[in-house]
């Protein structure tokens, strides 16, 4: 990203509301989690967990390494790009027009399709880099499936893994994304505007896991459309409710709507694991979840179709709309 240009033109945010929101903290070691990660889904498709397990310098070494990348010039990080889908993008989001105040790469996590793209530019590093992301995929994975585990037997699923299992699934269509928020340059505080980092939307999938430096940015919506301001926590993770969760859960459980705003000064850098379903999986109500005569919020399709439709959208489209009974 060339940080001396001026950012584009794009949709201005007002200051969120500040008042203080609590946000759940989960502690991963404490022995009976369950029924409060099953009250933060539903209450509020987010939480922040601590005592992950995810060692600290796997973190602290994908993230040298990421900023080593997106420190080149653009010219070499454009040959990593377009993400289609995998790849090095800058600003742009998606295909239909979404822009922000970002560069980003977009990889695989189960096969290493993308790699040529990251060799070609990154040499040898390359092989480094995608090590440590193979790494790193798998520390999340483990704990994005304790986690479902755990709610799973919250909401006294008899299958411990229903969900679990559609991320440990070898066919598993899961994303790993590195966003760069670079400073706003020539940006100034006290005008008390904001600039549109990554514009708000909800996640497609199952289950985000998400980590970032000490910058602040992201803004998560609450249910009564208040829009809160995530204090950053470089030691912990953020975890999300995705469209595919609410649906297993016929609604239950909400997937949160989010956003990044630009911080101005500072780069932000943020890691998000996406646990998705295989390509063929059929997303539906879990039966178990379903009381007496309930019925199916939603048509029934796959995971192909959604993600199919999801990628004709825009960021801030309600994709779930479209598979909603009326
Ligand atoms: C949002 C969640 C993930 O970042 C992502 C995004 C994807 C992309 O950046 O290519 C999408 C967006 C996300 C949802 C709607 C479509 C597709 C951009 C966009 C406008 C990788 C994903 O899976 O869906």
């Amino acid at each position: 990203m060339v940080v001396h240009s001026k950012p584009p033109a794009m949709e201005q945010l007002s200051r969120p509301n500040h008042r203080a929101a609590f946000i759940p903290l989960i502690d991963l070691s404490k022995p009976d989690t369950k029924a409060q990660l099953v009250r933060a889904c539903e209450d509020f498709g987010f939480f922040k967990v601590v005592h992950h397990g995810v060692p600290a310098d796997l973190i602290r070494d994908l993230e040298a390494e990421a900023l080593r990348f997106f420190s080149l010039p653009l010219s070499v990080k454009a040959q990593a790009g377009p993400p289609d889908p995998f790849g090095y993008g800058d600003k742009k989001i998606g295909h239909n027009g979404d822009v922000g105040w970002l560069e980003y790469l977009l990889l695989t996590t189960n096969d290493s399709s993308d790699y040529h793209k990251l060799s070609s530019i990154f040499g040898h590093a390359a092989e480094k880099f995608r090590c440590l992301v193979n790494k790193y995929i798998a520390a999340v994975r483990k704990m994005a499936c304790e986690i479902l585990e755990m709610v799973a037997e919250g909401l006294r699923i008899q299958q411990r893994d229903a969900f679990s299992k559609l991320l440990m699934d070898e066919q598993s269509d899961s994303v790993f994304r590195v966003n760069h928020y670079p400073p706003i340059p020539g940006f100034l505080e006290s005008d008390g505007r904001n600039l549109i980092g990554f514009g708000e939307h909800t996640d497609p999938q199952i289950i985000s896991v998400l980590r970032s430096n000490n910058i602040s940015g992201l803004q998560i919506s609450l249910k009564d459309g208040r829009w809160i301001s995530v204090p950053p926590d470089h030691n912990s993770f953020f975890i999300n409710v995705g469209d595919s969760l609410q649906v297993m859960t016929n609604g239950r459980f909400k997937s949160v709507k989010h956003r990044v705003v630009a911080n101005g000064s500072k780069s932000r850098l943020s890691m998000i694991y996406f646990g998705g379903p295989p390509l063929s999986e059929k997303i539906a109500p879990l039966a178990s979840l379903m009381q007496g005569e309930e019925d199916s919020l939603y048509k029934e399709f796959t995971w192909f179709e959604y993600k199919k439709s999801a990628y004709k959208s825009k960021l801030a489209d309600n994709r779930l709309g479209l598979f909603e009974k009326i």
